[in-house]
């Protein structure tokens, strides 16, 4: 299969549908649901994003981006790292032995991406029993979630691509290595056969190995003495002011090694100002991304919902880091977790563990990541 560009085709597309009204959507979510739980993304937002151009020349996807580094048919992308050296530098981090809870509660109010929902029922009180002489009883739960992208969330290599030729043309949406819409959708019919519509038939979550690694935190917010501003963009500059501060260096960032910014934006605003938490968000951008992607970085982390900064710079670029990380080089993404603690214990390396739940075909994962001190 030629999975080069159609370039020319790509450049016929007035507008880019998909891009515009992925974030129109959250905007719709937002008249039609009000103040509770729906993200209410700015229209300043949708109105940058449809200043796009529809095509991926002279953005970071114009060139072809695979096969990747660890072979043509890999799907655990830089998960690929772990492995005994990661562990074993892992532990050489561990020098008090405190461990520091890095997820959020998952529940309701918490600020939720366009129109996602989080519904937890308990059906029955108790769901079941009381059985035996000893009468027991218990209790299960329903949940209803786009369960890999709520709350905390580790991104899998499925959920983010770029689609490089005409709508609907599913050959030219492509993901991590070069897995197509078409790829990840479509066994060829028949006895037996299944479509994504079941859970991806490609880089579905179930084949990334857990994470035991080096974690390193750069206190953007410490660096600053401030929470950053919705689109603030952290610059290479930024992260090398953090190490500095630190007293590190760029050799305390390793192959492998899983790398978390501090904005303050979550401590600040989740579940206290929802509607600013989703108006857009301080973050990474191009620049940054592409230096740490260079460095080999295992999964790309912060206290904000998308990591990168929201609405990028360039109005004709969204959400850029999602495919620099997860498209381009196959590192992973995790969103939404608690960084004050580490920051006020000055912890800024550390052993960085995390199982993302193995749920075939899905695009990301819940996390209850730690880091031990
Ligand atoms: C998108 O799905 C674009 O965002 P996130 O991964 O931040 O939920």
């Amino acid at each position: 299969m030629d999975q080069d560009f159609d370039q020319e085709a790509a450049a016929q597309q007035p507008d880019s549908p998909p891009r515009r009204d992925f974030i129109r959507g959250a905007a719709a979510a937002t008249a039609a649901v009000g103040a509770v739980t729906v993200a209410m993304h700015e229209l300043d937002l949708v109105k940058r994003a449809e200043a796009a151009d529809g095509t991926i020349d002279g953005t970071p996807m114009a060139d072809r981006w695979w096969p990747s580094r660890w072979g043509k048919d890999d799907q655990i992308g830089a998960t690929n790292w772990m492995g005994p050296k990661t562990t074993l530098d892992a532990v050489a981090q561990i020098k008090t032995g405190k461990v520091y809870s890095l997820g959020r509660v998952y529940e309701f109010g918490m600020p939720l991406f366009g129109q996602r929902a989080w519904v937890l029922r308990i059906p029955g009180n108790p769901t079941g029993g009381a059985y035996g002489k000893n009468q027991v009883i218990w209790h299960d739960e329903i949940l209803s979630t786009e369960i890999g992208q709520v709350g905390t969330q580790f991104d899998g290599l499925g959920h983010i691509g770029c689609r490089t030729g005409k709508p609907g043309d599913k050959t030219q949406e492509v993901y991590y290595n070069g897995v197509t819409g078409t790829d990840l959708h479509d066994s060829g019919g028949g006895p037996g056969s299944t479509t994504g519509a079941y859970g991806l038939l490609k880089l579905g979550v179930e084949n990334v190995r857990p994470f035991f690694c080096r974690g390193v935190l750069f206190d953007v917010a410490g660096l600053k003495g401030r929470m950053l501003d919705k689109g603030e963009e952290i610059t290479v500059a930024d992260l090398k002011a953090c190490l500095a501060r630190q007293g590190m260096t760029e050799a305390d960032i390793t192959e492998g090694c899983a790398v978390m910014w501090r904005t303050g934006w979550g401590e600040n605003l989740w579940m206290k100002d929802n509607a600013r938490f989703n108006s857009g968000e301080p973050g990474i951008g191009v620049e940054a991304a592409k230096w740490l992607a260079a460095k080999g970085v295992s999964v790309g982390a912060a206290d904000c919902w998308a990591i990168e900064v929201v609405p990028n710079p360039d109005p004709n670029l969204a959400f850029p880091v999602h495919q620099i990380f997860l498209t381009r080089n196959g590192i992973h993404i995790l969103e939404n977790i608690r960084l004050d603690h580490l920051a006020a214990d000055k912890v800024f390396k550390f052993a960085f563990v995390m199982a993302p739940l193995p749920m075939k075909g899905a695009t990301g994962s819940p996390a209850a990541p730690i880091a031990v001190a």
